[in-house]
């Protein structure tokens, strides 16, 4: 890859883009559609099993070719053959990045400081897959011989989002004798209605943690074997009733798990691109082994799919690029994510994570502070629900939001009318946010005066739509490296580290800092500003009138 080049807003493509946005800032979707009756079908790309319809955007074949060079010109194509051969591209933690290696076939090879990782990867799933049929079929017993009937995953942040999102993504394809749940806040409450009504028994924690030292998930694992053990009553339970998921062996045995019962990862696998690791192991004993590896196989086709796709018609990279060119060019600061799908309903939280905490940089990789905007805020809630409730901003409000649409051509749960309803939702808003409704039209239809500007949608609102055949394992493989690597675009051409996450440390150091401050045996007067002191003031009296 070569060093670093011009700042971004000074190539030319970056310019070239600027003046194009002016231009072409006031072209109206209605337009670009009559101009081009073929455009619906021009601008769409299937691969990995999903078609992408992103006709409805706000740009022209220009838009997109200038975008490409701007890729281009960022070394993309450098950046991604980078990452693919295990160069240490994470350059703040001088790590490697490699989750595409979690999903590469046992025939592959990629070296990392000159040693194969690909036999490695298969030699944990293998694990995985024999302890996940165990638990599966009965052989693996609680400590008091009865079978697994709950499985409570314990981890927090990319260690609980991405198995939390797929097991509910993939319910259906899921175990229904077995029950799972997930506990990452430090908040009590989250351990005390999870484990609520379960019986200690016939619950199997998984304590997930890539260092194993984050107070979250040791304060939970803390509760979980203080709870497990009031009912046991006999330490020797914990090896039955305990697995870790972690990079660190001396904290896993430190804490008491067996390292029999650890299944491993590596440092070269991002907390929130790890969820097809052994952070997934509570996905694979609800879905069970082959299925968990039909979704690597998902994952690999969007894989090789990035890989060796021209820009112009690579899925990932079009998603950045547009990305790019309404972050960028046109001013939006948000980017909403509408799946039409129940079973996705944790999606748009997974990415929040994966796109803000990766991109939410404001310095580039060589430490100086970019001089243009970089990840926009990710929000969203499935469809329908979000039209009865944010829809109307989207529509009528003052600000661009661009949106991306997910769904699926096929229902799993096919009832009634339900599907064709929900589907023809999707299409509609699609529709509306493009068109629009032109205060003619209300007055041809004989709207009062008065309210025809109240009634009149603008239109012109740029979305992308994703179809699904079916949500399959494979089809949700392909759907979260799609994003995976649509952030790996952005974070090249924005020329920052999407590997690090600096930014939630500080708030780690100053609470532990805090936490003993909140006891009465603490000094009177807290160190700190005087509004942080207040508050510790505040809560200490609160608890000491109890
Ligand atoms: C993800 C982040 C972060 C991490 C959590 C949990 O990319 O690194 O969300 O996953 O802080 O960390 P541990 O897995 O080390 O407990």
């Amino acid at each position: 890859m070569k060093a670093q080049r011009a700042r971004r807003t000074e190539l030319s493509a970056w310019r070239a883009l600027a003046e194009h946005a002016s231009e072409i800032g006031g072209l109206h979707l209605r337009s670009l559609f009559t101009e081009d009756p073929e455009r619906g079908e021009r601008l769409s790309l299937e691969a990995a099993g999903l078609y992408l319809d992103y006709a409805k955007n706000r740009i022209t074949d220009r838009t997109l070719r200038l975008l490409v060079q701007l890729a281009e010109a960022s070394d993309l194509r450098a950046h991604i053959d980078a990452m693919f051969r295990g160069a240490k591209i994470n350059v703040t933690e001088q790590r490697a990045v490699l989750h595409v290696a979690l999903r590469a076939p046992r025939s592959a090879s990629i070296r990392v400081d000159g040693r194969d990782v690909v036999p490695g990867v298969h030699a944990v799933l293998d694990r995985m897959a024999a302890f996940a049929e165990r638990v599966r079929s009965g052989d693996w017993t609680g400590y008091t011989g009865r079978h697994i009937r709950n499985v409570v995953n314990i981890g927090i942040g990319g260690s609980d989002l991405g198995p939390a999102m797929a097991c509910e993504a993939l319910a259906h394809y899921s175990d229904r004798d077995l029950a799972f749940r997930f506990v990452s806040n430090v908040d009590g409450t989250d351990f005390a209605e999870a484990t609520r009504g379960l019986d200690p028994a016939e619950t199997l924690f998984v304590v997930c943690s890539k260092t194993f030292t984050t107070l979250e998930t040791l304060t939970n694992a803390r509760t979980a074997r203080t709870w497990c053990l009031a009912a046991l009553e006999d330490d020797a339970a914990v090896a039955k009733h305990f697995v870790a998921v972690s990079t660190n062996a001396a904290e896993v045995s430190r804490f008491g798990i067996d390292t029999a019962n650890m299944f491993e990862f590596w440092d070269w696998v991002g907390g929130r691109f790890s969820v097809d690791s052994a952070i997934g192991l509570a996905l694979m004993i609800a879905i069970g082994p082959s299925r968990f590896r039909e979704m690597l196989a998902g994952f690999y086709a969007m894989d090789e799919h990035f890989r060796s796709a021209p820009f112009e018609r690579n899925m990932p990279v079009l998603l950045g690029l547009l990305g790019i060119w309404y972050t960028d060019f046109l001013g939006a600061r948000t980017h909403a994510v509408l799946p039409y799908d129940q079973y996705l309903r944790r999606f748009p939280a997974y990415l929040q994570q994966l796109e803000m905490e990766s991109n939410g940089k404001s310095v580039d990789r060589a430490g100086q502070r970019v001089d243009y905007a970089t990840a926009p805020v990710v929000w969203g809630q499935p469809g329908t629900n979000g039209q009865h409730a944010f829809f109307q901003l989207i529509h009528q409000g003052t600000q661009l939001v661009p949106c991306d649409f997910i769904g699926c051509c096929e229902s799993l749960n096919p009832l009634g009318p339900h599907h064709d309803l929900l589907m023809a939702n999707l299409f509609a808003q699609t529709q509306a946010l493009a068109f629009g409704r032109l205060a003619s039209e209300l007055r041809a239809e004989g709207v009062p005066d008065t309210q025809v500007p109240h009634r009149t949608f603008p239109g012109n609102h740029p979305s992308n739509t994703i179809l699904l055949p079916r949500l399959t394992p494979e089809a949700l493989g392909a759907l979260v490296a799609l994003y995976e690597h649509k952030v790996f675009v952005q974070g090249a051409i924005w020329n920052i580290n999407s590997f690090d996450q600096w930014g939630v440390e500080l708030g780690k150091i100053l609470a532990q800092r805090i936490a003993p401050e909140l006891s009465s045996e603490a000094a009177p007067e807290p160190p700190h500003d005087s509004s942080t002191n207040a508050l510790i003031q505040r809560f200490r009296r609160h608890r000491s009138g109890r």
